[in-house]
């Protein structure tokens, strides 16, 4: 084998807070050790999400915020805390970058934007010991194997990427979409007053079972689009995170508060068609993420691959009410020494319990500790 290519997305480590979803260290960490033991070259493509910045509080003098201007020091600060949380995949990454026939690719996501900034990237080469096979993009691409994270596809998340500052106060901030500076300012105090709702899906099996909740997130939609678009951008006029709301950008959020739809879009589709106008589906394998859900489709020799997310997540049963934890997936490609490209999805073994929805609601933090203990994770911090 010429060489092994190891794609997996949406890790989303976050500092071991209420907002961060992420307990499987036992399994990832295992994986990738066991990837380091390998004597062929392996290309290991974090396929974007891997760090959840974006829901990662930042500690300033002892005190926990969600800033909407990140700077490069808001940035470093939240990598402090992930390290300090996630320290067992850190080391297995080390270990596995030590050899430098083995390199890592860091895939932009739209949960870790702050990647582009220098020191953040130099910071976490210094952490995991290596310099020179360490590699932070959008895109992944070797012969025919393609990978990226997704949210360019999708109209709420994408950005520019020539533009991937914007400066105030004279100093550099990260220019982060409008639904992200949303999340970040409304919407994570939510997110800590019902930290294990948004790990469940189907959103509208779940919103119809907690009715409060989504009440509770329509009105704060609604309210800040409102605001967004009538006060914000003349209250904070200098402030360039508060710009005038695009009006395409407006009907969309409308249309999608008001019938619910709170998933992503289709970007597998957006793909597609992009893909063709290009005439570029010639690459054979292409794995994509973002979307928190497990789909292939193969024809005509190309597939397009979403293995799911290693985040913590469940599947709401509607007749039973319990919840299924989600499969965790990686894509292994074979790349032979005349360039043949084998795939396939590899589902890592787990072992877990099933939880009960109506239970789970009455203390959703007793699970967040229950579901981190049955994964051996000890890095909680609340
Ligand atoms: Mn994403």
């Amino acid at each position: 084998m010429k060489k092994e290519i190891i794609v997996l997305g949406d890790i989303e480590l976050g500092a071991g807070t209420l907002t961060d979803d992420f307990i499987s260290d036992g399994a990832l960490s295992s994986l990738i050790v066991d990837l380091s033991k390998r004597e062929h070259p392996i290309d290991l493509v974090l396929n974007g999400d891997t760090l959840d910045f974006l829901k990662c509080p930042y500690i300033e003098n002892g005190k926990k915020n969600f800033p909407r201007h990140i700077t490069e020091d808001v940035s470093l600060g939240k990598l402090a805390g992930i390290y300090k949380a996630h320290k067992l995949v850190f080391d297995a990454l080390k270990q596995f970058c030590q050899k430098k026939k083995n390199k890592i690719f860091f895939i932009i996501g739209n949960h870790d934007h702050d990647l582009f900034f220098k020191k953040v990237q130099t910071k976490i080469k210094s952490l995991l010991k290596s310099h020179s096979n360490i590699y932070f993009r959008l895109q992944y691409h070797y012969h025919n194997v393609y990978a990226e994270h997704g949210h360019q596809l999708d109209f709420l998340n994408r950005i520019n990427p020539k533009r991937p500052f914007l400066t105030y106060r004279k100093q550099k901030i990260l220019n982060i979409p409008w639904i992200s500076l949303s999340v970040v300012s409304k919407f994570m105090n939510l997110k800590e007053e019902h930290p294990f709702l948004e790990r469940i899906s189907p959103y509208p099996v779940l919103f119809s079972h907690h009715k409060v909740v989504l009440k509770k997130l329509s009105w704060r939609s609604l309210d800040y689009v409102i605001k967004s678009t009538l006060y914000y951008p003349f209250r904070y006029f200098y402030d360039p995170t508060y710009y005038m709301m695009p009006r395409e950008l407006f009907r969309e959020l409308y249309r999608r508060i008001k019938s619910v739809h709170w998933d992503l879009d289709d970007i597998v589709e957006k793909f597609k068609t992009k893909r063709k106008r290009r005439k570029r589906l010639q690459n054979k394998v292409h794995i994509l993420g973002h979307i928190h859900k497990k789909y292939i489709e193969e024809k005509d020799g190309w597939v397009v691959i979403h293995p799911d997310t290693w985040r913590d997540e469940y599947i709401l049963d509607e007749e039973t009410r319990k919840l299924t934890p989600k499969k965790k997936r990686y894509v292994r490609v074979e790349v032979s020494e005349n360039d043949e490209v084998n795939w396939e999805v590899v589902e890592v073994q787990i072992e877990r319990s099933l939880f009960d929805f109506d239970v789970v609601i009455k203390d959703e933090r007793r699970y967040l500790k229950k579901a981190a203990a049955e994964e051996g994770f000890t890095g909680q911090v609340f």
